[in-house]
């Protein structure tokens, strides 16, 4: 497989204006979250939603790329067509989560590692053979007192790496995904240490597996005070500490910056996207790849309305026109204007 491939389906997931949904929520996630609007997980339950978010009208205008969970690449649409073919089919690119979630990191409480890596090769093989272009995989880092620890840090790393190598070789663009947590009371400039220490472990590994940059995305958190902390901080202070450490770790061979959202509102996580977006000119593209800051209002849409299609879908592409609008800098959909395509004709009167 040469690097052309992933490099291709890495510039494509940051096109202009666009970015990733993130719907490969285990079931076990899945469930946390359809009981957070009264709503019982089933399979057919699951399948339904999805099927609903996938097939919303224009939604390729702000969405490259769809991240799915093993069940739902599986699954077929109501008429039949395979998920990730009905995701082609809508001009947007399938992937795929591989992680196997997190397990304890023995000798260090409360820090954990993610599991995956047994067998990988061969389901990254199935995957591609099911249609996947790209794949995720999260590595989890929590803040504390005593922690993250130099360990945690580096098992984690040497991970994201021996995946990203493996995902390269089957064809697939490997997200990169070290999230720092949000949890806890911590300030911002602590988180801006840990998510620092993090990436420099891991850009060290992806080096020593000899990934090509050129053919991967990050997913990052942004730079943020702990959830439970007193220091308010505004967008903008949140957009210069975070391309601050992005610029000291990430290099430019990095095609693009996919921030998943980690528990901020919906509109926390566009207008910070936004506010990343109005700063100088960065090397990498700076986009989103948001699970629940894309699919929170969609989600209430879906339990309020009893699985109304038209509600959901109009729900989830305000969030991704939101989100997209947030990639020019914009807070607003309607304050984005592109320049015209095409050089106006010569001879046309002068506007
Ligand atoms: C959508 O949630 C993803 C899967 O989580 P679990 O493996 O815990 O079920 C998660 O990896 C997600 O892709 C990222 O955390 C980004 O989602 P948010 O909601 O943080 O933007």
């Amino acid at each position: 497989m040469t690097a052309s491939t992933t490099r291709a389906t890495a510039l494509a997931l940051v096109a202009p204006g666009k970015g990733i949904l993130a719907a490969d929520e285990s079931t076990p996630t899945m469930a946390r979250r359809l009981a957070g609007v009264g709503l019982e997980s089933t399979e057919p339950v699951r399948r339904a939603y999805r099927e609903t978010l996938f097939t919303t009208p224009d939604l390729a205008r702000h969405v490259s790329g769809v991240i799915l969970y093993d069940e739902t690449i599986r699954q077929r649409a109501a008429d039949g067509t395979p998920m990730p073919q009905l995701l082609d089919r809508a001009g947007i690119i399938p992937g795929i989560k591989v992680d196997a979630g997190v397990t304890a990191l023995p000798s260090f409480p409360g820090e954990v590692v993610t599991a995956g890596l047994d067998g990988l090769r061969e389901r990254l093989a199935d995957y591609a053979a099911l249609g996947a272009r790209f794949a995720k995989w999260r590595a989890v880092i929590r803040i504390g007192e005593d922690r993250p620890s130099e360990a945690c840090l580096r098992a984690n790393a040497h991970a994201l790496a021996r995946y990203a190598a493996l995902a390269q070789e089957s064809g697939l663009t490997p997200i990169v995904e070290p999230e720092v947590l949000m949890d806890g009371p911590h300030s911002l400039e602590r988180c801006a240490s840990v998510t620092s220490a993090a990436l420099r472990y891991v850009y060290e590994e992806l080096a020593r597996y000899r990934v090509d940059l050129a053919g991967t995305l990050l997913k990052p958190n942004m730079v943020l005070p702990g959830a439970d902390a007193t220091e308010s901080v505004d967008d903008a202070a949140i957009a210069d500490r975070t391309l601050a450490v992005l610029r000291d770790t990430v290099p430019a061979s990095v095609p693009g910056i996919v921030f998943l959202s980690g528990g901020q509102t919906e509109e926390q996580a566009a207008a910070r996207l936004a506010a990343l977006n109005r700063a100088a000119p960065q090397p990498w593209q700076l986009s989103f790849s948001f699970g629940r800051a894309l699919q929170a209002p969609a989600l209430r849409a879906w339990a309020d309305d009893e699985g109304s299609v038209p509600a959901t879908q109009s729900a989830l592409l305000n969030q991704a026109a939101l989100a997209g609008a947030a990639r020019y800098g914009a807070d607003d959909p309607a304050d984005v204007h592109l320049a015209p395509l095409s050089p106006p004709v010569s001879g046309a009167p002068a506007p």
